[in-house]
C-alpha cells in the first residue's frame, strides 16, 4: 500500500482539475495579451478563475489579486514592497513584528532586509506551539509599519488569532501580512470578516499545480512591482501568464474551499483516529491542542527516536510523512518549531509531521497506526538513548 501523509509539503492535484487544465496545454494555448483569436480566446477563463478565487476569498472587486509562481514570490514581494514604498523613504518606521516559527520565506526575507536597515522582532510561541495575540501587540512600537503573522503554522497546524490581531492592526494605522498557505481549505478564510491588508497563498497545497501561487492585495495598499518590464496583471507583476495553472488554481481554490466543512468533519476525525493511537504509545507527545489546529496536521514527538529513522521505517512499507517542512528536510538540524517550544532539546529531534488530506481513507489510516506503532517499537528496542532516558527515568 502507498500512503501519502505530507500533504502540507504538496499535495495531489485534483482530478477534476486536471481535466479543466488539459485544454489550456493543447487546443487553447493562446497569450492572453496577444490581439488575436488566439489570444482573445483565453481571456474569459483567465476571468473565470480570478473571479472563483475572488469569491472563495471574500474579496471586494476593488482589492487586488496578484498571481505569482508560489507562496514564496507572494511571501518576497510583500516584505520588499513594503521595505521599498514605506521603510526607504521613511527610516524611522522600520519595525516589523513577526513569529518565530514563519516559513523560510518570510524569516530569510526578513533576515536579508535586517541587513538594509529594518528591525524585526520576532515573537515566541508559548509551550503549545501558539501565538498569543497579547504577546504579538506587545511586540509593536511606534516605528512598526507591518505585523507579518501566518494563518496556520505548516508544521504543528497550530492556527495563529488572525482575527485580534488584524484588528488590532487596523485600528493602530498598521499594515497586516497573513501567510495562508496552509490555511486555505482547511479553515473558513473570509476577507470580509478577518482584516488583512496581504494574504498569500500557492495552488499546489490545495490540489492545484505546483508553480503558481497568489498575493491577495487590499484596495489602496498596492505595493511596487519586483518583476518590471511587462503589462500583464496591470502592470503590477510582468512575465507571460500561465493560463493553464491559473485556470486550474481557480478550480482548486473553490473545490478546496466547498470541501472546508468535509476537512472539519471527515478528515479531522481520521487525524484523530490517527493522534489517539500514536498517543498511546508510551513516551510520545502530540503538539498543540486538536482543536487549535487545522483539521489535517499532527506533529508527534517519539522520545528516543531520531525522526529520519522513523521516517525510513514509515516510507520502507510506503507511507510518506516527514520530519518537518520539506523546504528544510535536507537538513538533518533540530526541527525549528519544536526548538521554538523549547520544552525538551531531545524532542526537536524526533518530530514526525503527518499531515491528511480529502483524500486520504480510512484504510490508509488504518495501515498507519498499524506500521507506525511497529516501527516506534523496533526503533525503540535498538536504540540505546531510549534505554538510557528509561533507567535513568
Ligand atoms: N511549506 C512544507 O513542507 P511555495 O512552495 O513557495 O508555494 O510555499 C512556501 C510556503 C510558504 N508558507 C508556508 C506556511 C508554507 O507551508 C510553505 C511551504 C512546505 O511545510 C514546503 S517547505
Amino acid at each position: 500500500m502507498r500512503v501519502y501523509l505530507d500533504n502540507n509539503a504538496t499535495t495531489k492535484i485534483d482530478p477534476i482539475v486536471k481535466v479543466k487544465m488539459q485544454p489550456f496545454f493543447e487546443e487553447l494555448y493562446g497569450n492572453p495579451n496577444s490581439l488575436h483569436k488566439y489570444g482573445m480566446e483565453v481571456r474569459p477563463h483567465l476571468n473565470e478563475a480570478l473571479g472563483s478565487m475572488y469569491d472563495s476569498l471574500h474579496a471586494a472587486d476593488e482589492d487586488d489579486i496578484i498571481i505569482t509562481s508560489c507562496a514564496t514570490e507572494s511571501n518576497n514581494a510583500v516584505l520588499k514592497g513594503i521595505f521599498f514604498k514605506y521603510i526607504l523613504s521613511n527610516p524611522e518606521k522600520n519595525h516589523i513584528v513577526t513569529t518565530s516559527v514563519e516559513h523560510p520565506s518570510v524569516i530569510d526575507t526578513l533576515m536579508f532586509l535586517s541587513g538594509h536597515g529594518v528591525d524585526v522582532t520576532y515573537v515566541d510561541v508559548d509551550h503549545e506551539g501558539g501565538i498569543s495575540a497579547n504577546a504579538m501587540k506587545a511586540a509593536v512600537t511606534d516605528k512598526t509599519v507591518l505585523i507579518s503573522m501566518m494563518w496556520a503554522n505548516n508544521e504543528t497546524g497550530m492556527i495563529f488569532p488572525v482575527d485580534e490581531v488584524g484588528a488590532f492592526a487596523k485600528e493602530k494605522g498598521i499594515l497586516f501580512h497573513s501567510d495562508a498557505v496552509q490555511a486555505i481549505g482547511k479553515v473558513p478564510v473570509n476577507l470580509s470578516k478577518t482584516d488583512v491588508d496581504y494574504l498569500t497563498f500557492s495552488a499546489h497545497k490545495f490540489h492545484g499545480p505546483k508553480g503558481i501561487g497568489g498575493l491577495y492585495v487590499k484596495k489602496g495598499k498596492a505595493l511596487p512591482n519586483l518583476f518590471h518590464g511587462g503589462e500583464q496583471m496591470g502592470g503590477k507583476r510582468a512575465g507571460t501568464l500561465n493560463v493553464a495553472y491559473i485556470v486550474g488554481m481557480g478550480l482548486a481554490m473553490k473545490q478546496a474551499v466547498g470541501h472546508v466543512e468535509k476537512m472539519n468533519s471527515d478528515v479531522r476525525r481520521l487525524r484523530d483516529k490517527l493522534e489517539d493511537a500514536i498517543a498511546k504509545i508510551p513516551d510520545t507527545i502530540v503538539v498543540g491542542p486538536r482543536e487549535k489546529r487545522t483539521p489535517n496536521t499532527l506533529l508527534v514527538s517519539l522520545r528516543g527516536i531520531e525522526g529520519e529513522s522513523m521516517l525510513w521505517d514509515l516510507n520502507k512499507a510506503g507511507i510518506a510523512a516527514s520530519t518537518g517542512s520539506a523546504c528544510a528536510s535536507e537538513s538533518l538540524e533540530a526541527n525549528p518549531v519544536m526548538s521554538a517550544i523549547g520544552e525538551d532539546p531531545e524532542l526537536a529531534h524526533t518530530a514526525m509531521r503527518l499531515s491528511l488530506s480529502r483524500f486520504t481513507t480510512e484504510a490508509e489510516i488504518e495501515y498507519t497506526i498499524e506500521v507506525f506503532t511497529k516501527a516506534v517499537e523496533r526503533l525503540r528496542s535498538i536504540s540505546s538513548t531510549y534505554a538510557y532516558t528509561n533507567e535513568v527515568a
